[in-house]
C-alpha cells in the first residue's frame, strides 16, 4: 500500500475510531483507487477521498411510538445524505436492531459508488432505525413507520432525497411511510421507491436486486464462454433479494440448493423449485415465519441451526459452482471463502452489501474466480428505483418487459464498465478494482466541476 493511500485511510479512521464497518468499506475503495491517485494527483490535492467519506449531512432523531400493550417505545432514526454530486441522495432504509452509525455510513458510502455505476443520475444516501420489525403486529409497524416519517419528511423530497427499502423494509413499510409523507406534505410525488403498483410503483422493482445479481453472474460467466444453465448455486438469506435470485436462477436453468435466515439455513439437494419458492414467499412475506419450516415441509431438505461456536458457516461448504450471498454484511469470512473454493465455486455474485470480509475477498482474488462485488452485482435494485423515479416524473409507467430490458442493459453496462476500468488501470479481471474506479471517477469529476462545496 502506498504512503498516500495509508495516510488517507488513517485520517478517515482516526476521525471516527468506533466505526469498523465504515472503515472496512472505505479501506476497500481507497486501496482500489491507488492506480488512479498515481495517474491523477489532482484528486489527492483536492482531498477528494476525504470529502467523499464525509457525509454531506447526517440526521439522527428520536422515534417514539406506542406498542399494542399501550407501552411507550423509543427507537433511534437516521438518514445519511452522503453525496449529491450526480443527483439527489438515493438509497434504502434498514430496520434492524443492529443498525448504528457505522453500518449506515458503510452502506451510504457504498451507495455513492453503486449509484454512479448504474448510469442513472442518483447521489448516495442511506438511513433506517434500530427498530426490530420481527414479532411486531401490522399496527405496530404502521405506528412506528408513521412516527419515523413524522421527522424524516422534513429532510426528503423527490428532488432532494429519495429513500427505498433494505433489510426489514419492504412493500408494507414503504406503504405506511408513503401514506404518512403524503399526509404531512399534502403532495403525491415519487418521494420513495419500491411503492405499490397501484400508487406509483414500478413493475420489476421488487424483483430487480435478485434478478440483477443473476444477470451480473451471467455476464461474468459469458467472459469465459459459459452460462448459468445446469449450475448449482448457494444462496443465503430468504428475503427480497434471495427470493428473486432463486426465481431468476430457476428461469435460467440453474439450481439453488440453499436459503437461510438469521437462525439457520436449509439445504435442499433436489433444488428449490418454483413451487417450493412459492412456499418460501408465503412463509417469509405473508406469514413472516422461519426457514426451519421448509425442512419439515419438503422431504430431502435439511435444516442446520446457527452454531455460534463455529468459526465458519457450513452453508458455504456445500458443493456448487456459484454463490449468491444475499443476507447481510460480513456473512462470508476467510474460512467460508476457502470452503467455497474447495466445494467448486468459481462465481460469486453478491446480492447483499459487503457480505464478504476482506480476508474472504483476498481468497477469491488469489484463486482468480469470477467475483462480482455487491456495489456492482446488486446495483440492479437501485437502478430500477431510478427507473421508478423516471416513470414517476413522466407520470407514466412502462411494461414489465420494458423495465426488465432496461435492467438487463444496465447490468450489462455496469459489467462492461468494471471490466474496462480494471483493464485500463492494470488489473484485468479484477471487478473490485474495476467497480471502485469506474464508480469513483464519475462522482469525483462531478465534484471537481462543482468546486469545493
Ligand atoms: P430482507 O429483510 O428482505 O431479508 C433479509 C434476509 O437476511 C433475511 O432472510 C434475514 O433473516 C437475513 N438477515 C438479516 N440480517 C441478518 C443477520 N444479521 N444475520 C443473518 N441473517 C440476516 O432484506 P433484503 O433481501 O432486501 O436485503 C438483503 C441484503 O441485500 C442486505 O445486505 C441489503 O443491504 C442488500 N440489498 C438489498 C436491496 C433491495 O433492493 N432490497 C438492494 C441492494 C442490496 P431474518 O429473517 O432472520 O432476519
Ligand atoms: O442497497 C441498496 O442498493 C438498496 N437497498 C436499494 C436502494 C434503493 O434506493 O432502491
Amino acid at each position: 500500500m502506498s504512503n498516500i493511500v495509508s495516510e488517507i485511510i488513517g485520517e478517515i479512521k482516526a476521525r471516527d475510531p468506533n466505526q469498523p464497518e465504515f472503515h472496512q468499506a472505505v479501506e476497500e475503495v481507497v486501496t482500489s483507487l491507488e492506480p488512479v491517485l498515481k495517474k491523477r494527483p489532482e484528486y489527492v490535492k483536492a482531498k477528494m477521498l476525504q470529502r467523499i467519506a464525509e457525509p454531506e449531512r447526517l440526521m439522527m432523531f428520536r422515534v417514539p411510538w406506542v406498542d399494542d400493550q399501550g407501552q411507550v417505545q423509543v427507537n433511534r432514526g437516521f438518514r445519511i445524505e452522503m453525496n449529491s454530486a450526480i443527483g439527489p441522495y438515493k438509497g434504502g432504509l434498514r430496520f434492524h436492531p443492529s443498525v448504528n452509525l457505522s453500518i449506515l455510513k458503510f452502506l451510504a458510502y457504498e451507495q455513492v459508488f453503486k449509484n454512479s455505476l448504474t448510469t442513472l443520475p442518483m447521489g448516495g444516501g442511506k438511513g433506517g432505525s434500530d427498530f426490530d420489525p420481527k414479532g411486531k403486529s401490522d399496527n405496530e409497524v404502521m405506528r412506528f413507520c408513521q412516527a419515523f416519517m413524522s421527522e424524516l419528511f422534513r429532510h426528503i423530497g423527490p428532488d432532494t432525497d429519495v429513500p427505498a427499502g433494505d433489510i426489514g423494509v419492504g412493500g408494507r413499510e414503504i406503504g405506511f411511510l408513503f401514506g404518512q409523507y403524503k399526509k404531512l406534505r399534502n403532495e403525491f410525488t415519487g418521494v420513495l421507491t419500491g411503492k405499490g403498483l397501484n400508487w406509483g410503483g414500478s413493475l420489476i422493482r421488487p424483483e430487480a436486486t435478485g434478478y440483477g445479481a443473476v444477470y451480473f453472474a451471467a455476464e461474468m460467466l459469458a467472459t469465459r464462454g459459459e452460462t448459468l444453465k445446469g449450475k448449482t448455486c448457494l444462496v443465503s438469506g430468504s428475503g427480497n433479494v434471495a427470493q428473486y435470485t432463486v426465481e431468476k436462477l430457476n428461469e435460467m436453468g440453474a439450481k439453488s440448493v440453499t436459503l437461510s435466515d438469521s437462525s439457520g439455513y436449509i439445504y435442499d439437494p433436489a433444488g428449490i423449485s418454483p413451487e417450493k419458492l412459492a412456499f418460501v414467499m408465503d412463509l417469509k412475506n405473508v406469514r413472516r415465519g422461519r426457514m426451519q419450516e421448509y425442512a419439515s415441509k419438503f422431504k430431502g431438505a435439511t435444516y442446520t441451526a446457527v452454531n455460534p461456536k463455529l468459526d465458519h458457516n457450513p452453508l458455504w461448504a456445500h458443493k456448487a459452482q456459484c454463490a449468491f450471498p444475499s443476507a447481510t454484511q460480513n456473512e462470508v469470512n476467510g474460512i467460508d471463502a476457502q470452503n467455497l473454493i474447495k466445494g467448486g465455486v468459481y462465481v460469486v455474485s453478491e446480492g447483499a452489501n459487503m457480505p464478504t470480509t476482506p480476508e474472504g475477498i483476498s481468497v477469491y482474488l488469489e484463486n482468480k474466480i469470477l467475483y462480482g462485488l455487491g456495489k456492482a452485482a446488486n446495483a440492479g435494485g437501485v437502478a430500477t428505483s431510478g427507473l421508478e423515479m423516471a416513470q414517476n416524473s413522466m407520470r407514466y409507467s412502462w411494461t414489465r418487459e420494458e423495465v426488465d430490458n432496461r435492467l438487463k442493459m444496465i447490468m450489462k453496462s455496469i459489467h462492461k464498465a468494471c471490466v474496462e476500468a480494471a483493464a485500463a488501470y492494470g488489473h484485468p479481471g479484477n471487478y473490485v478494482i474495476g467497480a471502485n474506479i469506474a464508480g469513483f471517477l464519475k462522482v469525483a469529476d462531478s465534484m471537481m466541476d462543482q468546486g469545493v462545496v
